[in-house]
């Protein structure tokens, strides 16, 4: 590819700053609209997306097809990747009386940390371009392509996890995209798929939610049975099915990632962010502490961090759902005083974990309540519970 001494040194530029601000990978993709917005389309139409009903609003679509449609003069997109994995504790996962939270989710909140390091490059940009610029940074929640961009911008391809995996980064690493009205060279799309005849992702994943490729050669999820949807995205109750897959995955799940040779030990970089430390409240917390949080202690919990997302009442309902899981008699006490929470979301996945636990007192409690309970969603759940 042939460069102009102007763009080479911008692009040249734009590769030493991103370094500096610690992004492990950065790319330049064109600013053309996507090839696989049919199956975008297809996959919301299918109800694959189930509650997340921004991906599907009609303006956020066309954005997501045209990028002009978020800024008008965009000339180039430049895509970075940030690590966020650190060492794991040995052994803890199997832990049953500890929740895990995501890898992602341990440290602080990542949408500021990535967006504060796009902004500044783009400063930078500004600085080395001599005038204003127009540019718009994204982290996860834009109406933005992010992988289908990466791969355009070189970063790697789609895994049958789903995942946009780096052949020797592989995929611990967050997105960040910016849109800039200056012209850059782009870099090579990344056109080969690793995943060859490995099925591994698909044959761990404990909800079925990975579908394998489609036709047209793109990684189907049903998000739908993700653990990552269920725990975090989903607002109600968790389909009583999935409930035992889930196992002790309290915000997130990583499983796929997990087994993916492309992020065994000897590439995983782990990060270099400080904000990204995980909190040790945040790595594998005791179940039995985590079902006692007030909206005081809920509030320190997730101030700062990403898993502030689901709430207090979706949080404690996973953890409700885990404690059911671990099946241990130590869980009837703390589970026992969640019957009395003031959300219904949380008595109703109370009353499943007693349920599943099924001693004497974890049975005197679940009818003492049905005693007293209005909500109807929670008295059926109670009298699912005493029935099983
Ligand atoms: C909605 C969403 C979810 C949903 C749906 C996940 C999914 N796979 O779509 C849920 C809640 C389940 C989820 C979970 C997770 N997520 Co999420 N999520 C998103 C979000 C906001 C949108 C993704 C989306 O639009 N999905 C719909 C599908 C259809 O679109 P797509 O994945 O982009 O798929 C494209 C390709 O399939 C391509 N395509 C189609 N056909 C073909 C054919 C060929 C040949 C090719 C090459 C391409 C191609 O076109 C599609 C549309 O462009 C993005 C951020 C963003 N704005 O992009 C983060 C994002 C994808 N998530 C991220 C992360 C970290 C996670 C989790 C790991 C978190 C966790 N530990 O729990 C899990 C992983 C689960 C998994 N296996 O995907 C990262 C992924 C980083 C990476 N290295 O890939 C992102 C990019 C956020 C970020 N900025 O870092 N997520
Ligand atoms: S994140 Fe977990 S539940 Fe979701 S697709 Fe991957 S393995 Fe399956
Ligand atoms: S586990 Fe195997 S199939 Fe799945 S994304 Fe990784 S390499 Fe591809």
């Amino acid at each position: 590819m042939t460069r102009t001494p102007k763009a080479a040194s911008l692009n040249d530029l734009v590769r030493a700053e991103a370094g500096a601000l610690g992004f492990g990978l950065v790319g330049v993709a064109h600013a053309e609209p996507s090839a696989h917005l049919d199956f975008y389309r297809d996959w919301l139409a299918a109800g694959r997306h189930g509650e997340m009903a921004y991906l599907g609003r009609a303006d956020a679509v066309a954005r997501r097809a045209d990028l002009r449609g978020t800024l008008a003069d965009v000339r180039s997109v430049i895509v970075v990747g940030l690590d966020y994995s650190s060492a794991e504790p040995e052994g803890m996962e199997r832990d049953s009386s500890r929740g895990v939270i995501a890898r992602y989710a341990r440290g602080r909140d990542y949408h500021r940390v990535v967006k504060g390091k796009l902004l500044a490059l783009a400063r930078r940009i500004e600085e080395h371009a001599g005038r204003p610029l127009a540019a718009r940074a994204y982290v996860d929640t834009g109406p933005i392509l992010e992988r289908d961009l990466a791969r355009r911008a070189g970063l790697g391809w789609f895994g049958k996890s789903t995942m946009l995996i780096h052949p020797r980064r592989g995929s611990w690493f967050f997105l960040g995209v910016l849109l800039l009205d200056v012209g850059l060279d782009a870099d090579e799309p990344f056109a080969a798929d690793h995943c060859g005849s490995c099925a591994r992702c698909l044959e761990a994943c404990p909800t079925g939610a990975l579908l394998g490729r489609d036709g047209r050669g793109a990684a189907v999820i049903d998000a739908t049975r993700c653990i990552s949807y269920l725990t975090i995205e989903q607002r109600g109750p968790i389909p009583r099915e999935l409930r035992g897959a889930i196992a002790n995955r309290i915000y997130g799940c990583d499983i796929c990632q997990e087994v993916c040779p492309f992020n065994g030990p000897k590439l995983v970089q782990l990060t270099r962010e400080p904000d990204f430390a995980p909190r040790p409240a945040h790595s594998y917390p005791a179940l039995t502490e985590l079902i006692a949080m007030d909206e005081e202690a809920w509030d320190r919990f997730s101030r700062g961090s990403a898993v502030r997302r689901a709430g207090r009442a979706g949080f404690l309902r996973n953890v409700a759902v885990a404690l059911g899981n671990w099946r241990s008699e130590e869980a009837v006490p703390p589970l026992v005083r969640a019957l009395g929470d003031a959300e219904p979301l949380v008595r109703g996945h109370a009353a499943w974990a007693l349920g599943r636990i099924g001693s004497q007192p974890a049975r005197a409690a679940l009818g003492a309540r049905l005693e007293i309970e209005r909500d109807g969603s929670v008295r059926e759940e109670l009298e699912l519970a005493l029935a099983s």
